[in-house]
């Protein structure tokens, strides 16, 4: 049998918390064979119903569940990890300026990076969900310097599952049949979702997208702007954010990187910009990525038409500008 993985989840007593936490000890992040240690952190105010999620756990009698600690402590949470997955954060309130919010998370960012870096262990891979997400990364980047620039990435994996439910909503075909769309850039409503090399397998084979909704107005105007505004008709409907979708995107995300891509599939991630694309360097950004043995490649060679080089530069800029309110928080 496998040695148990540690697998972090800060910000456990939230909602998406309490959605990831089961998935993960039911098998779906790291497969059904790999043991799983749950490392649970959240905040002081949430410590009790943090606890609480623990006796559910524990209730829940997961064969694959070898461990679980709840905790306030940082460092405690942190020992060891092997995968981090960081959903807490600061929420952005009404009223607050866009400032006031990146300079929460930044310190907030700042300190679990430090912790990180000290306890966990060298090869840990980090995922981080919390809003602003590419820009918490890349702080989470700056400030745990001896973990590797590639295990550090954010979740846009949502937005690329959402893309696909939407083309498979539209043609009326299984949503494992549409593969390969692209989430480019920002984890926010400048994200530009791009069908152009998107396929769907159908009864006489890989047909690519383009060729098969013929509506070229859908695909470039409302398909574009329901992905990118999926998250607020979410919260519209149901009164709360996201949690169940963007729990089990998380999974995926974790999963496709550790056991890798199918072949002739990528899928979106927020990683550390190499200037594929002419996205500028230092940038968190999402990218199609194929995953194999624990790695991530940026797919390379896309043809991008002119309306996609804007979309993907419109994205690029608004991270640039996050980058510099968070580096004026820093100071
Ligand atoms: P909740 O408010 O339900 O949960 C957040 C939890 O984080 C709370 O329990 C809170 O006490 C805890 N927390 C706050 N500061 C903390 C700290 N310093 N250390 C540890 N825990 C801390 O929010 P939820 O709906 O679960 O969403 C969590 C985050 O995911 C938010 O930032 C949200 O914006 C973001 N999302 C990101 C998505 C993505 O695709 N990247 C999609 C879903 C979601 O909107």
């Amino acid at each position: 049998p496998k040695d148990p993985c540690i697998v972090l989840v800060t910000g456990a007593a939230g909602q998406i918390g309490y959605a990831l936490v089961p998935m993960i000890a039911r098998g779906a992040m790291l497969g059904l064979d790999q043991p799983v240690i749950l490392h649970m952190l959240d905040i002081e105010p949430a410590a009790e119903a943090l606890n609480g999620v623990k006796m559910e756990l524990i209730d829940a009698a997961f064969p694959l569940l070898k461990g679980v600690v709840a905790t306030t402590d940082v460092a405690e949470a942190c020992k060891d990890v092997n995968i981090a997955v960081m959903v807490g954060g600061f929420p952005r309130k009404e009223g607050m300026e866009r400032k006031d919010v990146m300079s929460k998370n930044v310190s907030i960012y700042k300190a679990q990076a430090s912790a990180l870096e000290k306890h966990a262990a060298p090869d840990c891979k980090v995922l981080v969900v919390a809003n602003p997400a590419n820009t918490n990364a890349l702080i989470l980047k700056e400030f745990a310097p001896s973990i590797p620039e590639k295990n550090i990435t954010c979740l846009t994996r949502l937005d690329h599952n959402r893309a696909l439910g939407q083309i498979s909503e539209r043609l009326d075909v299984h949503v494992s049949d549409v593969k390969n769309v692209i989430i480019w850039g920002n984890h926010s409503s400048t994200q530009y979702p791009d069908v152009n090399h998107a396929t769907v397998t159908t009864s006489s084979g890989e047909k690519s997208v383009r060729e098969i909704v013929t509506d070229d107005n859908w695909l470039n105007s409302e398909f574009i702007s329901t992905v990118q505004q999926r998250g607020a008709a979410i919260i519209k409907a149901r009164k709360q954010s996201s949690a169940l979708s963007a729990a089990s995107s998380a999974c995926d995300h974790i999963r496709n990187w550790v056991l890798g891509t199918p072949k002739g599939t990528w899928v979106s991630m927020g990683v550390y910009s190499d200037g594929s694309y002419g996205i500028q360097e230092g940038l968190i950004y999402s990218f199609p990525v194929t995953c194999e043995k624990g790695e991530w490649s940026i797919v390379q060679g896309l043809k991008i038409d002119e309306f996609s080089r804007a979309k993907m530069d419109a994205t690029a800029k608004e991270l640039a500008e996050e980058k510099s309110l968070a580096y004026s928080c820093l100071n």
